[in-house]
């Protein structure tokens, strides 16, 4: 059995989620809040686990798997149906680029730790902290825009007419894009997939919104 460990806000475990579901595969969900009790994440028993401290952690038998992007991989590797990656090495190195500006350049800067030294250590106020992440966020997904656009077709999704790594990635990339008011007017391409993505059941289904720890 698989115990999944995360947040419904936090986008990389709802990156997870997604897969899970595409893969149609079962887990045990164990909550995590990251703001009660000073961080749930970063109590012993967690940190026994991911000595990050972060969420998500996947428990599969005696593997103890920290970092979303090795949880895709692993299940992709385990449950090869449907196949999270193209064929050719190039298709494949185009995909795994698109899903590092969102996992690598993005997200980090819009992480809870990150925002809450901004305002302990900066005195940011919340308009600040939306300003930080409005500019990082926008320029991220301006790249990813630019990158789509180079398709001389467009496709449905972001690489292809199945949802895969990059539309993993992207969709709590847009969730979070919201959250902090970012201004997608300029991005149709990442809003058309987006919207894509937001009418198949398994992306549907893995929202914050729709999870048993939502607030
Ligand atoms: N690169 C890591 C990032 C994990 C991460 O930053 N998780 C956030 C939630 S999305 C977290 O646990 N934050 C808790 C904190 O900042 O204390 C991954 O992809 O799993």
């Amino acid at each position: 059995m698989l115990r999944f460990h995360g947040y419904f806000r936090s986008s990389s475990s709802y990156r997870c989620r997604i897969a899970f579901n595409l893969k149609a595969v079962g887990y045990e969900f164990v909550p995590v809040h990251l703001l009660k009790d000073g961080g749930q994440q970063k109590q012993a028993g967690y940190r026994a686990l991911n000595p990050q401290m972060l969420v998500p952690t996947l428990e599969a038998g005696d593997l103890a798997i920290g970092q979303s992007m090795a949880i895709l991989e692993w299940l992709d590797e385990s449950y090869p149906d449907p196949a999270f990656l193209p064929a050719s090495p190039d298709d494949r190195a185009r995909v795994r680029a698109f899903a590092d500006i969102i996992a690598c350049d993005i997200h980090p800067l819009q992480n809870l730790r990150v925002l809450q030294y901004l305002r302990e250590n900066y005195d940011e106020d919340q308009d600040g902290v939306e300003r930080w992440c409005q500019r990082w966020i926008g320029d991220g997904l301006a790249a990813c825009e630019a990158m789509l656009r180079k398709q001389e077709t467009p496709s449905t999704f972001c690489f292809g007419e199945q949802p895969g790594l990059a539309d993993i990635c992207l969709v709590p990339q847009v969730f979070s894009a919201h959250r902090f008011k970012v201004d997608l007017t300029d991005m149709p391409r990442i809003r058309a997939i987006h919207e894509a993505c937001e009418a198949l059941p398994a992306f549907a289904e893995a929202h914050p919104s729709r999870q048993p720890d939502a607030e």
